[in-house]
Protein backbone atom coordinates (compact mmCIF):
# COMPACT_ATOMS: atom_id res chain seq x y z
CA UNK A 1 0.00 0.00 0.00
CA UNK A 2 2.99 1.99 0.63
CA UNK A 3 4.60 1.07 -2.22
CA UNK A 4 1.08 2.11 -3.90
CA UNK A 5 1.26 5.87 -2.32
CA UNK A 6 4.48 6.28 -3.55
CA UNK A 7 4.18 5.37 -6.98
CA UNK A 8 1.06 7.80 -7.08
CA UNK A 9 3.34 10.75 -5.65
CA UNK A 10 5.49 10.39 -8.03
CA UNK A 11 3.23 9.93 -11.04
CA UNK A 12 1.57 13.11 -9.50
CA UNK A 13 5.01 15.15 -9.96
CA UNK A 14 5.60 14.42 -13.22
CA UNK A 15 2.23 15.67 -13.81
CA UNK A 16 2.75 18.89 -12.02
CA UNK A 17 1.89 21.79 -14.62
CA UNK A 18 0.55 24.94 -13.31
CA UNK A 19 -1.35 28.18 -13.52
CA UNK A 20 -1.02 31.61 -11.83
CA UNK A 21 -4.37 32.38 -11.11
CA UNK A 22 -3.65 35.45 -8.57
CA UNK A 23 -1.89 38.47 -8.75
CA UNK A 24 -0.36 39.22 -5.26
CA UNK A 25 0.86 43.21 -4.65
CA UNK A 26 2.93 44.07 -1.89
CA UNK A 27 2.39 40.71 0.08
CA UNK A 28 -1.27 40.92 -0.42
CA UNK A 29 -2.91 38.05 -2.39
CA UNK A 30 -6.68 38.97 -4.82
CA UNK A 31 -8.78 37.02 -2.80
CA UNK A 32 -9.87 34.61 -5.63
CA UNK A 33 -8.44 32.93 -8.72
CA UNK A 34 -9.53 35.06 -11.91
CA UNK A 35 -10.59 38.11 -10.64
CA UNK A 36 -8.36 40.93 -12.52
CA UNK A 37 -6.15 37.84 -13.63
CA UNK A 38 -7.29 36.62 -17.30
CA UNK A 39 -8.43 32.71 -16.97
CA UNK A 40 -5.95 31.07 -19.12
CA UNK A 41 -7.35 27.78 -21.23
CA UNK A 42 -5.12 25.49 -19.41
CA UNK A 43 -6.70 26.43 -15.74
CA UNK A 44 -7.57 22.74 -15.20
CA UNK A 45 -5.55 21.08 -17.76
CA UNK A 46 -2.58 23.10 -16.48
CA UNK A 47 -0.66 22.02 -19.59
CA UNK A 48 2.26 24.30 -20.57
CA UNK A 49 2.44 26.11 -24.31
CA UNK A 50 5.36 24.22 -26.36
CA UNK A 51 4.84 26.55 -29.71
CA UNK A 52 6.23 30.17 -28.67
CA UNK A 53 5.35 31.62 -31.81
CA UNK A 54 1.42 30.38 -31.44
CA UNK A 55 -1.05 33.45 -30.61
CA UNK A 56 -1.77 32.11 -27.23
CA UNK A 57 1.99 33.01 -26.11
CA UNK A 58 0.50 36.27 -25.78
CA UNK A 59 -2.18 35.91 -22.77
CA UNK A 60 -3.08 31.77 -23.06
CA UNK A 61 -6.32 33.55 -22.02
CA UNK A 62 -9.89 31.91 -22.79
CA UNK A 63 -11.77 35.05 -21.48
CA UNK A 64 -11.23 38.37 -20.32
CA UNK A 65 -11.13 39.12 -16.82
CA UNK A 66 -14.05 41.35 -14.65
CA UNK A 67 -12.00 43.23 -12.50
CA UNK A 68 -8.78 45.76 -12.68
CA UNK A 69 -6.01 45.38 -10.29
CA UNK A 70 -4.66 48.86 -8.56
CA UNK A 71 -0.81 48.49 -8.38
CA UNK A 72 1.19 51.53 -7.33
CA UNK A 73 4.71 52.26 -9.16
CA UNK A 74 7.64 50.57 -7.24
CA UNK A 75 5.17 47.94 -5.95
CA UNK A 76 6.58 44.35 -5.16
CA UNK A 77 4.50 41.79 -7.03
CA UNK A 78 4.38 37.74 -7.58
CA UNK A 79 1.91 35.51 -8.29
CA UNK A 80 0.77 32.27 -6.24
CA UNK A 81 0.48 28.86 -8.57
CA UNK A 82 -1.50 26.79 -7.98
CA UNK A 83 1.17 23.78 -8.06
CA UNK A 84 5.09 23.38 -6.93
CA UNK A 85 7.09 25.27 -9.93
CA UNK A 86 9.06 21.96 -10.02
CA UNK A 87 10.86 22.59 -13.22
CA UNK A 88 14.02 24.26 -14.02
CA UNK A 89 13.98 27.72 -16.09
CA UNK A 90 13.46 31.46 -16.09
CA UNK A 91 10.60 34.11 -14.60
CA UNK A 92 9.87 36.99 -16.72
CA UNK A 93 7.63 39.87 -16.47
CA UNK A 94 6.15 42.07 -19.00
CA UNK A 95 4.16 45.20 -19.30
CA UNK A 96 2.05 46.43 -22.48
CA UNK A 97 0.91 50.07 -21.89
CA UNK A 98 -3.33 49.59 -22.95
CA UNK A 99 -3.59 52.22 -26.06
CA UNK A 100 -6.00 55.22 -25.65
CA UNK A 101 -9.37 54.83 -26.71
CA UNK A 102 -8.95 51.09 -25.49
CA UNK A 103 -9.98 48.91 -22.28
CA UNK A 104 -8.25 47.18 -20.09
CA UNK A 105 -10.75 45.01 -20.06
CA UNK A 106 -11.24 43.71 -23.18
CA UNK A 107 -7.63 45.25 -24.98
CA UNK A 108 -5.97 42.17 -26.38
CA UNK A 109 -2.57 43.12 -26.09
CA UNK A 110 -1.16 42.80 -29.98
CA UNK A 111 1.10 44.81 -31.56
CA UNK A 112 5.13 45.71 -30.44
CA UNK A 113 3.76 47.05 -27.32
CA UNK A 114 5.60 44.76 -24.26
CA UNK A 115 8.20 45.28 -22.35
CA UNK A 116 9.98 43.67 -19.93
CA UNK A 117 10.79 44.37 -16.43
CA UNK A 118 12.51 41.05 -14.44
CA UNK A 119 13.97 38.27 -15.83
CA UNK A 120 15.85 35.62 -13.88
CA UNK A 121 19.23 33.69 -14.21
CA UNK A 122 20.25 30.06 -12.49
CA UNK A 123 23.09 29.29 -9.96
CA UNK A 124 24.61 26.73 -8.58
CA UNK A 125 23.75 25.48 -5.63
CA UNK A 126 26.49 23.51 -2.74
CA UNK A 127 25.98 20.37 -4.53
CA UNK A 128 26.67 21.97 -8.02
CA UNK A 129 23.36 21.90 -9.48
CA UNK A 130 21.84 24.16 -11.70
CA UNK A 131 19.18 25.91 -9.36
CA UNK A 132 16.71 28.79 -10.39
CA UNK A 133 15.39 31.37 -8.35
CA UNK A 134 11.70 30.22 -7.04
CA UNK A 135 12.30 27.20 -7.93
CA UNK A 136 10.09 24.58 -5.94
CA UNK A 137 7.92 27.50 -4.68
CA UNK A 138 4.67 27.91 -4.86
CA UNK A 139 4.68 31.08 -6.00
CA UNK A 140 6.48 32.99 -8.60
CA UNK A 141 9.50 35.36 -8.01
CA UNK A 142 9.35 38.59 -6.72
CA UNK A 143 9.18 41.95 -9.10
CA UNK A 144 8.99 45.58 -8.89
CA UNK A 145 7.08 47.51 -11.03
CA UNK A 146 9.87 50.22 -12.04
CA UNK A 147 9.17 53.68 -10.31
CA UNK A 148 9.79 55.37 -13.57
CA UNK A 149 6.54 53.61 -15.66
CA UNK A 150 4.13 55.70 -16.38
CA UNK A 151 0.92 55.71 -14.47
CA UNK A 152 -2.45 54.22 -16.26
CA UNK A 153 -3.87 50.89 -17.65
CA UNK A 154 -1.27 47.97 -18.30
CA UNK A 155 -1.69 44.38 -19.26
CA UNK A 156 0.95 42.67 -16.58
CA UNK A 157 2.24 39.02 -18.38
CA UNK A 158 4.08 36.72 -15.93
CA UNK A 159 5.83 33.68 -17.94
CA UNK A 160 7.74 30.80 -16.40
CA UNK A 161 9.35 28.68 -18.81
CA UNK A 162 10.12 25.31 -18.02
CA UNK A 163 13.18 23.78 -19.80
CA UNK A 164 13.43 20.26 -18.50
CA UNK A 165 12.80 18.73 -22.17
CA UNK A 166 14.12 21.97 -23.70
CA UNK A 167 17.11 19.76 -25.49
CA UNK A 168 14.26 18.82 -28.01
CA UNK A 169 12.82 21.53 -30.29
CA UNK A 170 9.20 23.06 -29.00
CA UNK A 171 9.37 21.31 -26.07
CA UNK A 172 10.13 23.95 -23.96
CA UNK A 173 6.90 24.81 -21.75
CA UNK A 174 5.41 28.11 -21.28
CA UNK A 175 2.93 28.98 -18.27
CA UNK A 176 1.87 32.46 -18.14
CA UNK A 177 -0.84 34.55 -17.42
CA UNK A 178 -2.03 38.39 -18.02
CA UNK A 179 -3.45 41.07 -14.99
CA UNK A 180 -5.46 43.92 -15.86
CA UNK A 181 -3.74 46.60 -13.83
CA UNK A 182 -3.91 50.01 -13.62
CA UNK A 183 -0.77 51.63 -12.09
CA UNK A 184 -0.61 54.76 -9.84
CA UNK A 185 1.82 57.35 -9.05
CA UNK A 186 4.08 56.30 -12.06
CA UNK A 187 6.81 58.44 -13.19
CA UNK A 188 7.87 59.60 -16.60
CA UNK A 189 9.99 56.87 -17.94
CA UNK A 190 9.70 56.16 -21.89
CA UNK A 191 9.70 51.83 -21.40
CA UNK A 192 11.75 50.47 -24.35
CA UNK A 193 12.45 47.95 -26.15
CA UNK A 194 9.18 47.22 -26.90
CA UNK A 195 7.97 43.60 -28.43
CA UNK A 196 4.86 41.66 -29.94
CA UNK A 197 3.51 38.44 -28.61
CA UNK A 198 3.99 36.39 -30.84
CA UNK A 199 7.28 37.46 -32.38
CA UNK A 200 9.47 38.19 -29.72
CA UNK A 201 10.06 34.20 -29.24
CA UNK A 202 11.19 31.92 -31.54
CA UNK A 203 11.76 28.19 -31.21
CA UNK A 204 15.27 28.18 -31.32
CA UNK A 205 16.11 31.39 -29.29
CA UNK A 206 19.08 29.85 -27.35
CA UNK A 207 17.31 30.34 -24.04
CA UNK A 208 14.08 28.12 -25.31
CA UNK A 209 15.86 25.51 -27.21
CA UNK A 210 18.68 24.55 -24.76
CA UNK A 211 20.39 21.82 -23.00
CA UNK A 212 20.60 22.77 -19.50
CA UNK A 213 23.02 19.99 -18.42
CA UNK A 214 25.59 21.34 -21.35
CA UNK A 215 26.13 24.99 -20.71
CA UNK A 216 27.62 27.25 -17.33
CA UNK A 217 24.95 28.94 -15.61
CA UNK A 218 26.20 32.45 -16.13
CA UNK A 219 25.95 31.56 -20.50
CA UNK A 220 21.82 31.60 -20.40
CA UNK A 221 19.79 33.93 -22.63
CA UNK A 222 16.53 35.13 -21.94
CA UNK A 223 14.35 34.74 -24.51
CA UNK A 224 12.98 38.12 -25.43
CA UNK A 225 13.74 41.76 -25.08
CA UNK A 226 16.30 43.10 -22.71
CA UNK A 227 14.99 44.00 -19.46
CA UNK A 228 13.73 47.75 -18.62
CA UNK A 229 14.34 49.27 -15.32
CA UNK A 230 12.94 52.97 -15.05
C1 LIG B 1 8.75 39.21 -1.96
O1 LIG B 1 7.89 40.29 -1.65
C2 LIG B 1 7.21 40.14 -0.43
C3 LIG B 1 6.21 41.28 -0.31
O2 LIG B 1 6.81 42.53 -0.49
C4 LIG B 1 8.22 40.12 0.71
O3 LIG B 1 7.56 39.95 1.95
C5 LIG B 1 9.20 38.97 0.49
O4 LIG B 1 10.21 38.99 1.46
C6 LIG B 1 9.83 39.07 -0.90
N1 LIG B 1 10.62 37.87 -1.13
C7 LIG B 1 11.89 37.93 -1.54
C8 LIG B 1 12.56 36.61 -1.75
O5 LIG B 1 12.47 38.98 -1.73
CU1 LIG C 1 5.33 19.95 -15.89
Amino acid sequence: MLFFTALLLAAATVQAHYTFPRLVINGVAETKDWTATRRTKNADTKQGIENPTATDIRCYQSANAGAISTVPAGATINYISTQQINHPGPTQYYLAKVPAGASVTSWDGSGAVWFKIKTTMPTVDSNKQMTWPGQNEYKTVNATIPAGTPSGDYLLRVEHIALHLAMQANKAQFYLACSQITITGGGSGSPAPLAAFPGAYKSTDPGILVNLGSIQPSAYQPPGPAVWSG
